[in-house]
Parts: structure tokens; sequence; C-alpha cells
């Protein structure tokens, strides 16, 4: 497969080149990040071994988080690290919890898959394909009922299409008229299967069409193109008219950390990888005469806050023995038995 060389759409006119200067800080903070959860997998400090990096698809979840305003909410799928940290994401306590600390966001228990922050309006990354998406329905739901003007949107990749939870939700949003956003993250895989041979119907949003949403595709390399159209897609989903957004981007590197992409040709990996929105914004700031020493600085500070998260890690400690249960009951339910009591309980059956 060739990947097309992206050429850039209209200017939104929303954002001026000084917000690209903070969207480049943002996308170089989520790459340095996931490179150096790489690099805690390397040292064998993860917690469990499946760790998806979303390397190259920065500008996704730095431009749509951009549109969103505090208190909206959203999930996301199993690629979700950056999608968190352009929401807001305290970096050591993401590292913390992929590690499997007590002070990460779920002390510990979530991991890189099931981090969640009612907080910052995460109500949860999903190990599931397309597990996510129901929830940013209840969300909408909710958020309209009790007239907050809060937004929901939930983030999948392509593989979530071939999902039927995904058409139940889009129907009901579309139906209640909800404050919902679909937002698939295209990265053209899904694992091994490219998504031309997971379905003949490749340009995803007319599907949302069909339901009666509003419908967009925009391409991943400009993060300022991202930016326009996730603000038009939530703005007007705020305003009642629920949306899909595809991006379309490339997954650099393999499914997990441990995949080493057999299924795909050097040469298309090289093609991918053109698409760059790091590598474009650095460019276009570079012409709009920002400094090499400049992006150096932003790039430098990246690098020292993420290494930064990487001790923070490994020099917390893991969750007590008795959280096991805790956080797991309703709020209210009685305190569960600590689990040293349980097992030796158990035991001295026998
Ligand atoms: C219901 C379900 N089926 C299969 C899997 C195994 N699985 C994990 S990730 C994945 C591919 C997902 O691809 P996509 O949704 O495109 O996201 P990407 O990994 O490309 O970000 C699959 C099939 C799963 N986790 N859940």
């Amino acid at each position: 497969m060739s990947i097309k060389p992206t050429t850039r759409s209209a200017p939104s006119g929303k954002v001026s080149n000084t917000d690209l200067i903070g969207l480049y800080r943002e996308m170089r903070r989520i790459r340095t990040f996931e490179e150096r959860v790489g690099e805690l997998f390397v040292r064998g400090q993860s917690a469990g071994s499946m760790l998806h990096l979303s390397i190259g698809e920065e500008s996704a979840a730095v431009g749509v988080c951009s549109a969103m305003k505090g208190g909206d909410t959203f999930t996301t799928h199993h690629r979700g690290h950056g999608i968190f940290l352009a929401r807001g994401a305290d970096p050591n306590r993401m590292m913390a919890e992929i590690a499997g600390k007590d002070t990460g966001y779920c002390q510990g228990k979530g991991g890189s898959m099931h981090i969640a922050d009612r907080g910052l309006g995460h109500l949860g990354a999903n190990a599931i394909v397309g597990g996510g998406i129901p929830a940013v329905v209840g969300a909408g739901l909710a958020a309209k009922r009790r007239g907050s003007g809060a937004v929901s949107v939930a983030f999948f990749g392509d593989g979530a299409m071939g999902q039927g939870i995904l058409y139940e939700s889009m129907n009901m949003a579309a139906l209640w008229s909800l404050p919902v956003v679909f937002v698939c993250i295209n990265n053209q895989w899904g694992m091994g299967t490219r998504v031309d041979q997971a379905t003949r119907a490749t340009v995803l949003h007319e599907r949302a069409l069909a339901f009666g949403l509003k419908g967009d595709t925009v391409d991943s390399i400009d993060v300022l193109d991202v930016v326009a159209a996730a603000q038009g897609t939530i703005d007007a989903a705020r305003a009642g008219m629920p949306g899909f957004l595809a991006v379309d981007c490339y997954r650099f590197f393999g499914h997990a950390r441990k995949d080493k992409s057999p299924y795909r040709s050097e040469e298309e990996e090289t093609d991918g990888r053109k698409k760059d929105p790091i590598k474009q914004a650095h460019t276009e700031l570079t012409q709009a005469g920002h400094t090499q020493q400049e992006l150096d600085a932003i790039d430098g500070a990246a690098a020292a806050e993420m290494d930064a998260t990487i001790d923070f890690a490994i020099a917390s400690n893991p969750p007590a023995q008795d959280a096991m249960f805790r956080d797991v009951f309703a709020p209210g339910e009685p305190e569960p038995e600590p689990l040293r009591q349980r097992l030796d309980r158990i035991l001295a059956r026998d």
C-alpha cells in the first residue's frame, strides 16, 4: 500500500502560528513520553507486556483535545496515552500507572490499557475494541439532561469500525441529538489487518452520515487542520448535532511494543512515517521564523520532563496487597475483607 503524500487543506483561520508552538510542544511531549514508555518496557519495569504506543498519531490527540473544554468527558481505546496527556494528565502519574505503582492514576491496578480519572473527564481507557464507545452516549445523555453544556468524545481505532456497538451508539446519539463525538484514529492497521483488508467501505465517516450524524475525515499531517476539523465537529455536537471525525494517520511501529510488524513492507513503513505531524509542525514553525534554538529548547524540556517520569515510576511502590479489592465495589459498600485474611480463611478450609 502506498501512503499518499499529504497536501495541506485550506487553513481554518481559527488557529494562529502562536498556537502552533503550543501544539508542537504538546505533540513533542507525547512522543517523548511514548519513547520513555518503550524504555520502561526494555528495562523490564512495565506492568504487563502489552504497551501500545501512539507514535505518529500525536496530531489526532492534540488536535482533537485542543478543541475540547474543561468539563468535557472522553473514553479511549488501548492506544490512549497521548490522548490523556493532551487532556492534561500528569505524566508522572501516568508512567507510574504503566509501571503498576501505587502513585499511578489507578494506584497501579489499571495499567496502560485501563487508565481513568474522572477529575480530568477520563471515563476510562478500554482494552476491548469498541468497548469505550457506548459510555460516551451515557455521558452525553447525562450532560444533556443536566444542561451542563459538556461534550463527550469517544476515541477509537479503525478496527472498531467492525464492532456493532459503534453503530448502536451512533444511532442513539443521532436519535436523541446528544452532545457526543466519535473520533476514529485511522492508523491504517488493526493489528496485522490493513483497513482495506477489513472493509470495502474505506471512507469511514460516510457510515456516520447514514445514521444522521455530521461526518468528516481529516489528514493528520497538519495539526492545524485537525484542530479546525475537530473544532467544527465538537462545536456542532455541543449545539446538539453529534458527529464523527476520522483522522487519517499511520501507526509508525508495531501494534504493541513486542510486534515487529512482519506483515508490512519496509517500503510501506518508510512511506507511512513521512506522515509525521511533528516534523511538519517543525517545518512550518521554522518557515514562520522560529529559530532552531527555540525549538530545541522545547524538545529539551520535553526530554527532561519525561526522563523524570521513569525515575518517579521506579522509585514508587507497588500497591499494597490489601489494595487489591479497594475501588472495585460501589461507594458505600462494606470494605472487603483484607486479602491476607481472605486467603488464610480459604486455605484453612482444606
Ligand atoms: C473485541 C475485541 N476483539 C479483538 C481484540 C484484540 N485486539 C486488540 S487491539 C486490536 C486491533 C485494534 O485495531 P484498531 O481498533 O484499529 O486500533 P489500533 O490498535 O490500530 O490503534 C485487536 C483486534 C480485542 N481487544 N477486543
